[in-house]
């Protein structure tokens, strides 16, 4: 295989781990946890795994013995940078632990546990894929791991290979299987410890005990990148409005990030757009507002950044979404009907006629092909694909509908030309920054420190973050800690609690108090590419929004 001289000298980049975890390590016990809601329920449902203490590695003074174990490991949902160094971080931990310890990938994500297809991660070969980006090592899918058939098929393969722990890597609701699965195995004695790792570019898998999802801090930063080379034509030609949706299936934490690093005219925090309840049009009032300001000082020009969930955040489409979700679920009795037919303005009339009025009224409003990719295949969740759908061509169409409006009314005396962009799998496999490849690192080592504890139903957490990697802090919280219930296809399910942005949080705070210049002014910032070597200043910086969350 042919590799870039970049991924050469990379490849000897040697990732740093908090100084607790060098040595021998020892396990100190904290606190018994509750679930953040629901406590009773929560309980009830994981007798075994609930209520656990909190766990801190602490550097140990005596070396110990381990007994050699088999490890799996699962890629599970979308890539994101960094995966690969937590599986080396894993296949290093377990062999400190005994050097005769043997790691499996499970192949194509949580699918290859059920369906018996793995493979043995050596030394050989692994070292190709230390501080790369990508999933490829082993592949990831989205299966869901929720059912026990599932479980028990997997136990087969699991006791076949001798495999005693499984460390899952995966978002909110991977992380919420890998613990029932943990809870299943404690409840059959089936000798399988399981640990989750935190991992999504979304950004939205974080609370007290996990600072960040790995991955965020590559992702955002490639997206600042190109975000920062877009402001940089834009202000050279002075001839478009670049409007770019960013990925970020739910909360608008990557947008906020990239705005933080960038400085654009304008960012919508879907977060905001729901608590202030805002409807489409007041959306586009806000946007053809700043644009109209702005050509009114000759500038018709500018970058507007959108988040990708937007659309399920605007109270009138959320209900129309939810709708949908229902007469298009599989099974439905509508969506065979539906499938069956091939015209789409057909489709579009029999989708109509099953909604209540006021969506309805709302889907009908919306341009052909936006209403036809709302109707489009949901994931494996029943969720609505919200990165097949173009929020920022429906915005630019809107907004240049109520310009011409406004230049009729002589308020608008410019021009509006528009780009579209779609950053999201640009980033997700890009090499990781020095950050992610370290923090990638720490976690899986730290799991595998939780695997020699002998623990279960819990996941790596490494903090402290916006300190040097030495001062980073290695451990392990119960998953059951981070739970609440939530409805989840008509039932209430045990969930881990997704962080959507805090409109009282530090990084939106400071956003919201900047972007007013931002909107007016032409303030961009250009990040240029993360650099692997050089001064720290350039290569370790955490995200701003890590910095605003821990500044002190
Ligand atoms: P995860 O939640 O699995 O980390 O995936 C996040 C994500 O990258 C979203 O930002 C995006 O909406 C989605 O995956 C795209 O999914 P797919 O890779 O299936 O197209």
């Amino acid at each position: 295989m042919t590799i870039s001289t970049l991924q050469q000298e990379r490849a000897k980049y040697l990732p740093k781990l908090p100084q607790s975890l060098l040595g021998s390590v020892k396990l100190i016990e904290g606190e018994k946890t509750n679930s953040v809601a629901d406590q009773q329920e929560i309980a009830g449902l994981f007798p075994f795994t609930y209520g656990l203490p909190l766990i801190t590695f602490e550097k140990g003074d005596e070396a110990k013995t381990f007994a050699s174990v088999n490890v799996g490991v699962i890629l599970s949902g979308g890539q994101a940078p960094g995966g690969h160094n937590v599986i080396a971080g894993i296949y290093d931990g377990i062999k400190r632990l005994n050097q005769e310890s043997r790691l499996y990938g499970f192949l194509g994500g949580p699918g290859g546990l059920v369906d018996h297809k793995y493979i043995e991660i050596t030394d050989e070969y692994l070292n190709d894929f230390r501080n790369t980006g990508g999933f490829d090592i082993i592949g990831s899918g989205r299966t869901k791991l929720e059912e026990t058939a599932q479980f028990d098929k997997g136990l087969e393969i699991l006791k076949k290979l001798d495999i005693r722990a499984l460390v899952i890597i995966g978002g909110d609701d991977s992380n919420t299987n890998a613990c029932v699965l943990a809870e299943y195995y404690m409840a059959q004695n089936a000798g399988v410890q399981v640990i989750g790792c935190p991992k999504t570019i979304d950004g939205d898998l974080k609370n007290e005990m996990i600072e960040t999802s790995f991955g965020f801090d590559t992702a955002t930063k490639v997206y600042s990148e190109l975000i920062g080379n877009i402001e940089r034509d834009s202000n050279s030609a002075k001839k478009y409005w670049h409007f770019i949706k960013l990925m970020g299936r739910s909360a608008s934490h990557i947008g906020l990030e990239c705005a933080l690093q960038t400085q654009p005219n304008i960012c919508l925090i879907s977060e905001e757009v729901a608590e202030k309840k805002q409807t489409l049009d007041e959306i586009v009032e806000y946007m053809a507002g700043i644009v109209a300001a702005r050509a009114a000082d000759g500038n018709n020009f500018g970058v507007a950044l959108i988040p990708e969930g937007l659309i399920e955040f605007i109270p009138e489409m959320k209900s129309l979404i939810q709708e949908l979700n229902d007469l298009l679920a599989e099974g439905s009795g509508f969506e065979a009907e539906f499938k069956a037919t091939p015209d789409d303005v057909v489709r579009r009339k029999m989708v109509a006629e099953k909604l209540s009025e006021k969506s309805a009224k709302v889907f009908r409003s919306l341009p052909a092909g936006i209403a036809n990719q709302l109707t489009l295949d949901r994931d494996p969740h029943g969720n609505v694909q919200v990165s097949l759908i173009q929020t920022e061509s429906l915005l630019g169409e809107m907004v240049k509908n109520r310009l011409n409006a406004m230049k009729k009314e002589g308020v608008f005396k410019g021009k509006f030309n528009t780009q579209y962009h779609f950053f999201g799998y640009e980033g997700r496999c890009a090499a990781p920054s020095n950050f992610d490849a370290d923090y990638c690192y720490s976690l899986g080592f730290t799991a595998s420190m939780l695997i020699g504890s002998g623990k279960t139903g819990y996941m790596a957490s490494v903090r402290n973050l916006t300190q040097p990697a030495e001062k980073w802090i290695a451990s392990g919280v119960p998953v059951t800690m981070m739970m609440n219930m939530e409805r989840r296809h008509g039932q209430m399910k045990p969930v881990i609690q997704k962080a959507l942005v805090s409109l009282d949080g530090a990084p939106f705070r400071y956003f919201a108090g900047q972007r007013e210049a931002w909107a007016r002014q032409t303030l961009f910032v250009y990040p240029g590419p993360i650099q692997y070597f050089g001064p720290s200043a350039v290569c370790d910086q955490p995200t701003k929004t890590l910095q605003l969350e821990q500044a002190r």
